[in-house]
């Protein structure tokens, strides 16, 4: 009898001794978009910092071996991960909703090859969605998975009798047991720091790489969760409230980080500027420790002090990163964004005056928006002058309310998002836009907002700057011309 089936039945079996052997050989894999071919359109990436925190935990309690393979980043296919996956009994995919589909497929096919391996899966979708890949895999992780997969895992290498586990919904014979949610770590600092060391530096960078070497960019978070509610946003569902690490164990983190290589920090918090008392003594210790290093993070629209913002400067912070959405007020207001247009211009500025460049994103495809309305928004972003924009289509996920709302105006023209990317068609259309208008207005703000002659020499100083010709160019082409939704008009 297998180790797995010794989990999927309920005989007593009780050794506290972790059974660790040559054949359990464990592996945690970042999926690509799509099942027969990668599809990462875009040539910069940021790591599955969800999996290096995994890894970290279960090298940390369980004392045992954990590889990750992003094939995302590395652009592999379901035929060549599962060449990479050969050699391995236990393994566990992270899922956000467009990957969901490829990730069942996958686990099936694993699972009908070899039926002793033990296949779980973790991750956004699975958090909003705990059915849909709980029948394909053995185990399924809702919520944060460091404490939930070390009990599995112990379980299960121990020959499995508790079925008991806050945060997993675990397959037992084709029987679905599903446990009660755990509850949020509410210390962050005790866990143990993402393992960067089980990806390959070389896979990930930023647009721009401000002058530090390339490829040396990596993500790092200092809190969990978000303070608002935005619509079409799944943060409170995924982390609850707000959590935050003390600065102390993000100095730690960014030292070890520094030692590792690494010049360039992407603080993927949802938004580090919130809690501005925590972020003056972020900045402080930066200082105060000389630690060299250039970050980014990202933003709300808000009103912030001048004293602020030069010390983000100088402890390093060169980029952030802000949600626009829009400069209509009444679409805002339908997405519960609590921004208010009369400031975006001036937020904006603000930053890029204290020499701290904007990355602002617009969604195309709010409920109130309009043709007109967004050429506006366009217009007025182009005058706020952001360094850099990107128009990303509305994205209805289930598990937020814009999904809810959409599908019962029965606006919604597909409710299966596998493979969607980045600049696919949109799944929708909205009461005052046809999906065929929403495609035309998002070329039309790509090509309003590149081709100026300001924003052409901008980036061919930047590309000169930074030494970057390849990326910025490549990058360029991407958006204009090689995105297929942004051709189908
Ligand atoms: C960085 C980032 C990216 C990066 C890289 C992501 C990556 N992992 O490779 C880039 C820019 C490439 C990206 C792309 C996209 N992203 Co993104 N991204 C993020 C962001 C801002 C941070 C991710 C992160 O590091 N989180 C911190 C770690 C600790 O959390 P985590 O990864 O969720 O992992 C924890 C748990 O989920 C769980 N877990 C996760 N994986 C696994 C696996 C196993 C086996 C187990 C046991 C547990 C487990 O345990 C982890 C530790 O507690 C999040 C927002 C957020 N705050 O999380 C959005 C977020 C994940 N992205 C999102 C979206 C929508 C996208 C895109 C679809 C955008 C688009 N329109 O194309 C694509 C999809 C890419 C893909 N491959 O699927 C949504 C996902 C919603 C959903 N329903 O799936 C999020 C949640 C944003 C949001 N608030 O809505 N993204
Ligand atoms: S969009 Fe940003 S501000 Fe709004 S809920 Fe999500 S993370 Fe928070």
């Amino acid at each position: 009898m297998t180790r797995h089936e010794r989990f999927a039945n309920t005989y007593a079996h009780t050794t506290t001794k972790i059974l660790i052997s040559m054949k359990n050989k464990i592996i945690l894999v970042n999926p690509p978009y799509q099942y027969f071919s990668a599809k990462n359109q875009l040539n910069y990436n940021r790591p599955p910092l969800g999996l290096l925190y995994i890894a970290a935990s279960l090298e940390k309690n369980l004392k045992i071996n954990v590889d990750v393979l992003d094939a995302y980043a590395e652009n592999l296919s379901a035929a060549e991960i599962k060449a990479r996956l050969k050699n391995y009994n236990i393994i566990g995919f992270s899922v956000t909703t467009p990957t969901a589909e490829t990730v069942k497929i996958i686990c099936q096919e694993i699972k009908r090859e070899n039926k002793s391996a033990f296949v779980f899966v973790g991750g956004p979708h699975i958090t909003l969605c705990p059915q849909s890949l709980a029948a394909a895999a053995d185990c399924s992780i809702i919520g944060e998975g460091e404490i939930t997969i070390c009990a599995v895992l112990k379980n299960y290498l121990q020959g499995g009798t508790n079925y008991n586990i806050s945060g997993a919904f675990l397959n037992i014979n084709g029987k679905i047991i599903q446990n009660r949610p755990r509850a949020y770590c509410q210390n962050l600092d005790e866990l143990p720091f993402p393992d960067r060391t089980k990806i390959k530096m070389n896979t990930y960078n930023h647009v721009f790489n401000y002058g530090v070497a390339s490829h040396r960019f990596t993500t790092l978070l200092t809190s969990r969760g978000c303070a608002y509610n935005c619509h079409f946003c799944a943060s409170q569902k995924l982390w609850g409230t707000v959590r935050r690490r003390s600065a102390p164990n993000v100095l730690a983190e960014i030292k070890q980080a520094l030692d590792q290589g690494y010049q360039l920090i992407f603080f993927d918090d949802d938004n580090l500027l919130e809690n501005r008392k925590y972020l003056n003594e972020l900045c402080r210790h930066i200082l105060a420790e000389k630690l060299k290093f250039k970050w980014i993070c990202h933003a709300r629209i808000a009103d912030y002090p001048p004293r602020l913002l030069q010390l983000m400067r100088q402890a390093g912070c060169v980029e952030v990163q802000i949600g626009v959405e829009s400069f209509n007020q009444k679409a805002l207001n339908a997405i519960n964004k609590k921004i208010n247009v009369q400031h975006i211009s001036a937020c904006i500025k603000n930053f890029q005056k204290h020499k701290i460049n904007v990355w602002a994103t617009i969604v195309v495809g709010l409920p109130e928006d309009d043709e007109d309305s967004f050429k506006t928004t366009v217009r007025k972003l182009i005058k706020a002058d952001p360094f850099y924009a990107t128009f990303i289509m509305l994205f209805p996920f289930p598990g937020t309310q814009i999904y809810e709302q959409y599908k019962q105006q029965h606006l919604l023209e597909r409710v299966d998002y596998a493979g969607y990317s980045w600049h696919d068609a949109p799944v929708f259309h909205t009461p005052k836009l046809s999906t065929q208008q929403l495609n035309k207005l998002r070329r039309h703000a790509y090509l309003k907002f590149y081709l100026r002659p300001a924003s052409l020499l901008k980036y061919l100083f930047a590309a000169i700057k930074y030494n970057m010709y390849k990326d910025i160019f490549l990058n360029f082409v991407r958006f204009l011309y090689f995105t297929p939704a942004s051709r189908q008009d």
